[in-house]
């Protein structure tokens, strides 16, 4: 005889935990509809600009108590730290284990002091490229102000000096060639969102269109 009522009990939990947001896909890395790969495509709209770290600065501005601007040496000097995430592209493939090497944007962020009144963010990169995401999502701690991964300095083609991470939204909200972070009251979507992307771009939930 099973034992029903342990087993009416699991299924229960079961049931349960898929109605937690968050925790449906717990123990999937790879989300519905992609595929894992280990090359690290390139993906971007052509345009590749050579920045030198001599030349890059990163900007945060708009609504915030500091206006900050960061060169190489300042940013070097910032809490440096690595952390390991996953990285989903919406054309269907995502890279594992990607150990992102430098400053969480919350550190970045703080140097600036947010008003109040700042919710969303506006990445502007040197290629001309912007994505928006909420204030609260560059908070996380998984969100990274990248100059390394796979133990070696960005590529150029891969956004270098300095590229933006956000490993719980699809990659175009990762911004290569990071410029200007620029808070605002309003959302305003970017580049990809005023094309049809959806404007949260969550993999677990494949919110890949805005009309789907
Ligand atoms: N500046 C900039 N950042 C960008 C893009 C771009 O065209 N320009 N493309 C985005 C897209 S669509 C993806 S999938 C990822 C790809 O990053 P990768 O080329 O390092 O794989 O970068 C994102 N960041
Ligand atoms: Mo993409």
């Amino acid at each position: 005889m099973p034992d029903w009522k342990k087993l009416i009990e699991g299924k229960i939990a079961l049931a349960k935990r898929g109605l937690m947001p968050g925790k449906v896909h717990a123990n999937v890395r790879v989300p519905a509809g992609q595929t894992e790969v280990k090359n690290f495509p390139v993906l971007d709209m052509g345009i590749k600009p050579n920045v030198a770290k001599e030349e890059w600065s990163l900007r945060v501005y708009g609504l915030v108590e500091h206006e900050v601007k960061l060169d190489w040496a300042t940013f070097q000097a910032l809490p440096q730290v690595t952390d390991v995430s996953d990285f989903h592209c919406v054309t269907r493939w995502s890279q594992l284990d990607m150990d992102w090497q430098g400053v969480r944007a919350q550190e970045i962020l703080a140097l600036a002091m947010p008003l109040e009144s700042a919710k969303f963010v506006t990445l502007h990169s040197y290629d001309g490229y912007t994505t928006n995401v909420p204030l609260e999502a560059l908070l996380d701690d998984d969100v990274i102000v990248a100059h390394s991964v796979l133990g070696q300095p960005l590529t150029r083609e891969h956004g270098g000096p300095v590229r933006m991470v956000v490993p719980k939204r699809y990659a175009w909200k990762s911004a290569k060639w990071l410029k200007a972070i620029e808070l605002h009251a309003e959302d305003r979507p970017g580049f990809w969102e005023v094309r049809g992307y959806h404007n949260d771009a969550d993999p677990f939930k494949e919110q890949r269109f805005s009309d789907e």
